[in-house]
């Protein structure tokens, strides 16, 4: 994440001729890496193709991904699936976002228990079969990396709130805090000392309660991608990306504000409440805009990411500047 924002060669080109042009490459037995080199510096031109493009994950049918619509809500196209699949923050595995998808590949994402506990009355181990009970429904939804870019991503998944209701939080739960797994034999970026890990989150429970706090399982229709966080994720649209923790193995409702890995990594960075906000400028660089990936140019970037009309009400009262 402290990376600054790289272009992903897929969106330079339209999707044919970025692949097409990799097989031309392979043909000349040009390894990506020396075209990398050749244009490394030039902003903006035909930077980084890199990695090979990402192999799409178990598809549910066999079918090719799709989305109930083409558009967000406010009329903005769908990030392409090869980006959305292609480009990620994982460190977990790697801090290139062009290599996450390869590297997670293999990483074995079923079977898998999520234990939630903590401040509640049903404390309970779940199977991810179980999860895939609560009602699951698409989401479109922009995600907005701290980074100033952003995606637009058809998600399937469930509210949290199903959850949360199911094990009901006690009267002193206050937030939840939720973990990623924790595995550095099959997740070599775990091995940095950087970080603490695993990477760990947190929400206050009315946000984590709120209708639009979604646990996602998958993307375009299909099962969620390894490198998006399979099989369990959290999306908090109106929070900046790194909020949204992948791979979930632990989720507990506790009474003290949890500290998350970012938070301990960069306290002077990144605050607890994480909302998108153009007001408030990252340490290093501007947040009134960002770049959308697949589009040139960049765009204004909104308060809460474009939902506060939602979840404006529950920060009422509260000094956003301060609170970041
Ligand atoms: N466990 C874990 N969760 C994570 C991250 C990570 O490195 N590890 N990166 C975060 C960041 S910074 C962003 S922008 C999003 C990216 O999600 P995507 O790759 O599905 O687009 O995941 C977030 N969740
Ligand atoms: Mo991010």
């Amino acid at each position: 994440m402290h990376n600054l924002p790289q272009i992903p060669s897929s969106e330079i080109t339209p999707k044919d001729l970025f692949l097409s042009r990799r097989k031309f490459l392979r043909g000349l037995g040009l390894g990506a890496g020396a075209l990398a080199l050749a244009a490394c510096g030039l902003p903006g031109s035909e930077a980084t193709p890199t990695s090979a493009p990402a192999q799409p994950a178990a598809t549910s049918g066999g079918s090719a991904p799709s989305a109930s619509a083409n558009t967000d809500e406010l009329g903005d196209p769908l990030t392409e699936y090869d980006a959305v699949t292609g480009f990620n923050n994982y460190y977990e595995f790697t801090t290139d976002k062009e290599r996450v998808a390869r590297m997670a590949a293999d990483f074995p994402t079923s079977p898998w228990q999520v234990q939630v506990g903590g401040l509640v009355n049903n404390p309970g181990v779940f199977d991810i079969d179980d999860l895939l009970k609560f009602p699951i429904a698409e989401r479109i939804y922009r995600l907005r990396c701290v980074e100033a870019w952003s995606m637009v991503i058809p998600w399937m998944g469930f509210q949290l709130s199903e959850l949360l209701k199911k094990v009901e939080p006690t009267s002193q739960a206050k937030y939840v805090r939720f973990e990623s797994i924790y595995d550095p034999d099959k997740m070599p970026g775990q091995h940095s000392s950087w970080y603490e890990w695993p990477y760990v989150e947190g929400l206050r429970l009315d946000e984590a309660m709120h209708p639009l706090t979604l646990m996602a399982t998958g993307l375009y229709g299909e099962q969620l991608p390894a490198q998006n966080g399979a099989p369990l994720r959290l999306v908090v649209p109106w929070k900046y990306g790194f909020k949204s923790i992948k791979a979930i193995v632990k989720i507990d409702l506790v009474e003290e504000q949890p500290t998350s890995l970012w938070m301990a990594a960069a306290p002077r960075e990144y605050g607890f409440y994480a909302n998108v906000n153009p007001d408030v400028s990252h340490p290093r660089w501007s947040q009134r805009t960002e770049r959308r990936i697949g589009e040139l140019g960049r765009r204004e970037t909104l308060p809460f990411n474009g939902y506060a009309e939602q979840v404006a009400s529950l920060y009422e009262g509260m000094d956003l500047r301060s609170n970041y």
